[in-house]
């Protein structure tokens, strides 16, 4: 269930999704599919708060110990300006200081689905360093809200903030992040916002009117090591391909310039016009033309899922990404 408009509704973001993107990758003989790998923690701690990751871990024990049901959610949060170096004692302290939104409960079985999306990332990264031209993480829960030492919008741990470190560590001298879900990507861009190693692009829908609404503006360019090394690309409600498709021709030109060794994309699909809780207008079809674009890159691909809840239409454009850039 989730908080939405000021009525409680079931969650958009559900298990179904990742079920139907499967069926949908059987049913066009995409493939293969590979099941994701266990990796150790180290991996998301190298990108996370140690002591955030161990909340995630154990927070609806704690919750379920105090006698509570349904999803750990907070009832207040972390306002602008305090002194927020004590993390609080108490767990409903503790929802408040680490999450930013009343849209991601921490279930009983939260931290199996957070470290499996982690996992298929990972995997799927292992998979272009053995040489693969391309892979898709069929990530759920998605990830690129989740920053540092926070998590909301339906992100824990940041799956392809992680995979892109991993990638780093393994011996790429630069990566770039291509993040194409409607929504900012909030978190991935605060992870690498000080680094030139790693170059963060995102085309979505302007944090003036739209969540997360504290990030994503077109003056967000990086800091120190990392000034000029993030770009965003924020467009109005009602954004359809035309508009949408030049972002994209302009974020690609700044990464072929970048030279990456490798590119992840971020990839929503609630860019969709059909989408529940999101603005732009883009077509089944246009899923496959940004396939091809991306791939006229000619890089290392990693495709990571993040959101998309048009749940009739989802398998489809998602695939439609992925068979675009196969077929490119
Ligand atoms: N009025 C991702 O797409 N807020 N997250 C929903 C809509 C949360 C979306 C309220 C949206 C988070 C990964
Ligand atoms: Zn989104």
């Amino acid at each position: 269930m989730e908080l939405f408009e000021g009525s409680i509704v079931p969650a958009f973001e559900k298990p179904q999704r990742a079920e139907l993107i499967r069926q949908r990758i059987n049913e066009v003989h995409l493939g293969p599919i590979v099941n994701a790998s266990e990796f150790p923690l180290r991996f998301a701690t190298a990108v996370h708060d140690l002591r955030m990751v161990a909340f995630i871990e154990n927070a609806y024990t704690e919750w379920e110990q105090l006698g509570r049901t349904g999803g750990a959610i907070p009832y207040s949060f972390l306002a602008r300006g305090c002194c927020c170096n004590a993390v609080p004692v108490s767990l409903d302290g503790r929802l408040a200081y680490y999450t930013f939104d009343v849209a991601t409960p921490v279930t009983r079985t939260s931290w199996q689905a957070v470290k499996g999306s982690v996992d298929t990332a990972l995997t799927a990264a292992k998979l272009l360093h053995d040489g693969e031209r391309a892979a898709f993480a069929l990530c759920r829960p998605p990830g690129h809200h989740a920053g540092t030492d926070y998590y909301g919008g339906y992100c824990f741990l940041n799956n392809a903030a992680i995979a892109v470190n991993a990638i780093v560590e393994e011996g790429s001298q630069r990566v770039a992040v291509l993040d194409i879900d409607y929504h900012h990507g909030n978190g991935t861009q605060e992870i690498f916002y000080r680094r030139d190693d790693v170059l963060f692009v995102s085309i979505h829908a302007d944090p003036t009117h739209e969540f997360p609404f504290f990030s994503g503006h077109a003056d967000e360019a990086g800091a120190s090591d990392g000034e000029g090394f993030n770009l965003n690309f924020p467009l109005p409600a009602g954004t359809g391909w035309k508009v949408w498709s030049e972002a994209l021709g302009n974020a690609l030109s700044r990464i072929a310039a970048y030279g990456p060794d490798v590119l992840v994309v971020s990839l929503g699909v609630d860019t969709y016009h059909g989408d529940p809780i999101s603005h732009f207008l883009l077509g089944q079809e246009d899923f496959i033309r940004l396939g091809k674009r991306i791939a006229s890159l000619q890089r290392p691909t990693l495709f990571v899922m993040e959101g998309g809840y048009a749940v009739d239409e989802l398998g489809i454009n998602v695939v439609n990404v992925l068979t675009g850039y196969e077929g490119a």
